[in-house]
């Protein structure tokens, strides 16, 4: 236990009221954006017997999050909605500060912000391929966009603005890569050279919401499976989590980053990519979950399109990773050298591997719509 993380999450505590004497703290280090912290505190239970009481902790990062208010606002109503459908069900609850006789779910800083959450005791899985775990993740994501249908949008704020616009990111791309502030460009001309080669495919579904082909929905944007909560006992999926980046989106940006992330054999930054691709299993069991919730609501092109967003959001999370590579490593918590370029190639490798195995996740797709619809 680092000292002065054990301080500054004391302090963080008292702010929050937490009760009882800090006990230990552990870093929860799946996260490549916040930094999520478990704390525990020794309590009474009630009865005078001194019990650990867990809290979860978050330090979120504000070069990526700039305006906390927005955010604390958005989550607040997407988690009373979904209470709302779900009285009695496990959901996310947050502690309030009392800083000069305010109450906030967060506390303020020069250069972030935090937040306290009820500890819910619950297993994630990073990399899973058990069919009934994945198809169950499935259904958790496919329920959270079609709770969320009658939600009305336009009480949400743009937590990250245009954060799946795969144009958009191209530009960025684009802008960095001739201004190459690191001096970094010409260690990955191959890179960019693939993705430049795939762009048009890769915005499709940006460019066909553009000529307002594909309906805006109220999604998750950052579906990775280790954002499902699951009962530990019955391995049912209790909570979906991580609701920063909640906003207006595409059906297929929450299905195409779930596949991104769960049906890649390896894990997303692997070194070695000859193993690097989709596992067909794994992408049938999430088709069937989610499309079980969704396929009803979904328009014809949503569908058509769906297999082909997991190639558009992995080329898109290349050209995130490659041009936080370009600009010094400023968005993305990086835990060795190169981790931007290595996490860039091995979604490439992803991307190439998509790329041969279109048609086949697109019958799967197909198979599923014909199931449930
Ligand atoms: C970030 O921090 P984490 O793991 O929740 C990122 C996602 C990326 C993901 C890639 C707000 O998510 O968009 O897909 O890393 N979140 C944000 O691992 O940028
Ligand atoms: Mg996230």
């Amino acid at each position: 236990m680092d000292q002065i993380t054990a301080r500054k999450l004391q302090q963080i505590g008292k702010a929050f009221n937490l009760p009882g004497p800090f006990f230990s703290y552990e870093e929860i280090l799946n996260g490549n954006v916040n930094r999520t912290f478990k704390v525990n505190y020794i309590s009474d239970d009630g009865t005078g017997m001194a019990v650990v009481k867990p809290y979860l902790v978050q330090k979120i990062n504000s070069y990526a999050f700039r305006n906390a208010d927005e955010l604390m606002s958005n989550i607040d109503k997407v988690t009373e909605h979904i209470r709302s459908k779900h009285p009695g069900e496990t959901c996310m609850h947050f502690h309030h500060t009392d800083v000069s006789g305010e109450r906030k779910t967060y506390l303020e800083e020069e250069d972030s912000f935090w937040r306290i959450y009820k500890f819910i005791p619950a297993v994630t899985f990073d990399k899973c391929d058990d069919v009934n775990i994945i198809r169950n993740a499935g259904k958790a994501f496919g329920e959270f966009q079609t709770d969320l249908s009658d939600f009305d949008a336009s009480q949400l704020f743009y937590t990250i603005p245009d954060f799946h616009d795969t144009r958009k990111r191209y530009e960025k791309l684009i802008k960095d890569a001739n201004e190459d502030p690191c001096g970094r460009v010409k260690e990955v001309r191959e890179e960019l050279d693939y993705l430049f080669s795939v762009m048009d495919e890769a915005c499709r579904l940006t460019d066909l919401y553009n000529e307002g082909n594909l309906p805006l929905r109220v999604t998750h944007n950052d579906t990775k499976i280790n954002n499902v909560l699951f009962d530990e006992n019955t391995l049912e999926p209790l909570v979906v989590i991580d609701l920063d980046t909640v906003m207006p989106g595409l059906v297929g940006h929450d299905f195409g980053d779930a596949i991104r992330f769960a049906a890649n054999f390896t894990e997303e930054d692997a070194e070695d990519t000859s193993k690097t691709g989709i596992d067909l299993n794994v992408f049938w069991a999430f088709a069937d979950g989610f499309l079980s919730r969704t396929a009803k609501t979904l328009t014809d092109l949503e569908a058509d399109t769906l297999a082909l967003s997991s190639f558009s959001i992995t080329c898109e999370l290349a050209t995130r990773f490659l041009d936080d590579y370009i600009i010094g490593d400023k968005y993305f918590k990086v835990k060795k050298n190169q981790h931007n370029l290595i996490r860039t190639r091995c979604q490439i490798a992803l991307a190439k591997d998509i790329q041969t195995k279109l048609g086949a996740m697109d019958a799967i797709v197909k198979s599923c719509i014909n199931k449930y619809k």
